[in-house]
């Protein structure tokens, strides 16, 4: 018997959805970062072990939309609502029960559930279960599973979880399928991770990234950027006195991207502007949204 399914990850912002996807595929597929509202896309990582296959998908953290960048991010949500074989419900231990549990009702999903609460590792062992016995009273999870996703603690007893809810079905993909995303796109996100990390604010709020170019060279592979900022005031930020900002976050996202691909990597950033781009339907599809 071989089981196979759809396992998309739903929470809050900030919840640990894209660390935990990661985590369970081995690789750093979704960016991370502690500010909220860092995944706009829907990323998918397949698993692929002896007996059972599973594509999960990070999705963007559930918000009101307050701008058409936000109604696409909720788009992404949307649609793997629609396909999930198995839904996970992932909180942050130390987030109010009562609101997370409401969002979950809300998504009415008809799938079975597992509860996931993250970050037990910023709690004492005695309120993990004291937490875990209230999600079970909840009563609408087929499972509720304390874990720590930056420490892969308690990921094993997860997929076990996983795995009893996945219906039977022949592999989706051939076994070598790591991503439906292409490398560009995890090009573009390695540098949106570090405009997350190096600047505050606003700013990574109005920026995006898109890959221009993207050369195999003999020794190298040469990538061209745009980062596209809604006014100048942002892009003389990101650019720093000097350029010394820009540099920082193109050496920065260069050795990521290196690692990535395992070449050397040519990485040349240009920032644009490009006002309101964020409610542009126009501007919006160019930058893959
Ligand atoms: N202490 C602790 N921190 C965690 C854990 N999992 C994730 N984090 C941190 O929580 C923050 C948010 O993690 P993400 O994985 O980006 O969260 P997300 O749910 O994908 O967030 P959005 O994409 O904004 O919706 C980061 O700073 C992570 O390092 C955990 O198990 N323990
Ligand atoms: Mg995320």
């Amino acid at each position: 018997m071989h089981k196979a399914g759809f396992v998309n990850i739903f929470g809050k912002p900030n919840a640990g959805k894209s660390t935990l996807l990661n985590a369970i595929i081995g690789e750093k597929l979704a960016i991370i970062s502690p500010k909220v509202q860092t995944t706009r896309h829907r990323i998918t990582g397949v698993l692929t072990e002896p007996g059972y296959q599973i594509v999960f998908s990070d999705t963007p953290g559930i918000i009101d939309p307050k701008y058409k960048l936000h109604e696409k991010m909720m788009g992404a949500v949307k649609s793997a609502l629609e396909d999930a074989d198995v839904a996970l419900l992932i909180m942050d231990a130390k987030d109010n029960l009562e609101e997370n549990l409401e969002l979950f009702s809300s998504l009415k999903l008809k799938v079975p559930t597992i509860l996931v609460i993250n970050k037990m590792d910023n709690l004492l062992q005695e309120d993990v279960d004291a937490l875990v016995k209230k999600c079970q009273e909840w009563g609408k999870a087929k499972a509720v599973v304390p874990i720590s996703a930056k420490q892969g603690k308690n990921v094993k007893d997860l997929m076990a979880a996983i795995v009893n809810l996945l219906p039977e079905a022949n592999p989706f993909y051939p076994e070598d399928t790591l991503t439906d995303k292409s490398t560009r796109f995890f090009v573009a996100e390695m540098i949106r991770e570090k405009i997350f990390q190096l600047f505050e604010e606003e700013i990574p709020y109005h920026t995006t990234v898109i890959v221009t170019q993207f050369q195999e060279k003999d020794t190298l592979t040469k990538i061209t950027a745009e980062i596209i900022v809604t006014r100048e005031s942002q892009k003389a930020i990101i650019l720093g006195e000097k350029g010394k900002s820009i540099r920082e976050l193109g050496t920065r996202a260069r050795q990521d991207i290196e690692k990535f691909i395992e070449r050397k990597v040519f990485l040349e950033l240009f920032v644009k502007v490009r006002g309101k781009w964020r409610d542009n339907d126009l501007f919006l599809k160019e930058y893959g949204y």
